[in-house]
């Protein structure tokens, strides 16, 4: 299998955990920013990474999208289950994905490059990062009003993890679920953010297990 990527993706990394907890063997290709839609659009219609490229006969050529990966994965490797034997378990589980997908994992987009674009600079003040910074700014329309409420967003959703991270260990049900997998993912880039650590130890403990228990690598600053 082949997973096209960016390699600092934070939603790439949602679909390597799903590779990893499978056990499944992969290989990555980073594509380049700018010039990765002239290899997308053709093959999915759309211009947005993950896509995993099977390449088995008999499979389909690409699948885009994080949650259409999930649930191509658990189909081709059913074991360890990613999904919820109980139906309305699996389905709040779907809600939550759903949610960290479209909502947190955007949020923590305009948190995250709001601060590698001012007090993150020294992270890579090297001008290709920051030209590259600018232009995601500009392209997702990452201004200071918006960045505002990113970050009311995010308190709402860490607040949300607390309560179920901290007292049932898992976001729905009693083992791990595309919800759980979802959030580690979508909330590792503010490991990078000085605050985010200092204010909520526990959510990059737990970001960190989840990783551990997928075989992938931790996220930057962890
Ligand atoms: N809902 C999509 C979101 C993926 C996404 O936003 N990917 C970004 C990178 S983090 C992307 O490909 N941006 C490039 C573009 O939109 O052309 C998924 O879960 O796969």
């Amino acid at each position: 299998m082949l997973l096209l990527q960016f390699s600092t993706s934070h939603y790439c990394r949602k679909a390597r955990l799903a590779l990893g907890y499978k056990r499944i063997s992969y290989q990555v290709e980073n594509l380049t920013p700018g010039l990765h839609a002239l290899k997308l659009r053709p093959l999915t219609g759309l211009t947005t990474i993950p896509v995993l490229l099977p390449q088995q006969t008999g499979e389909p050529e690409a699948i885009a999208d994080s949650t259409r990966i999930f649930k191509y994965l658990e189909i081709y490797r059913p074991e360890p289950n990613l999904f919820l034997a109980s139906l309305e378990q699996q389905t709040e589980a779907w809600l939550l994905e759903d949610w960290l997908d479209e909502s947190i994992g955007t949020a923590t987009r305009f948190v995250y490059y709001d601060f590698r674009a001012g007090a993150g600079k020294q992270i890579d003040p090297s001008l290709f990062s920051q030209v590259l910074i600018q232009i995601v700014r500009r392209q997702y329309g990452i201004t200071p009003a918006a960045v505002e409420l990113a970050e009311s967003r995010l308190e709402n959703a860490i607040a949300f993890l607390s309560q179920r991270w901290q007292t049932s260990y898992y976001l729905v049900g009693d083992r791990l679920s595309v919800a759980d997998l979802t959030a580690a993912a979508l909330l590792s880039p503010l490991a990078l953010i000085p605050q985010y650590r200092e204010n909520h130890p526990w959510l990059f403990e737990r970001i960190a297990q989840i990783h551990q228990l997928c075989g992938e690598p931790l996220p930057p600053g962890m």
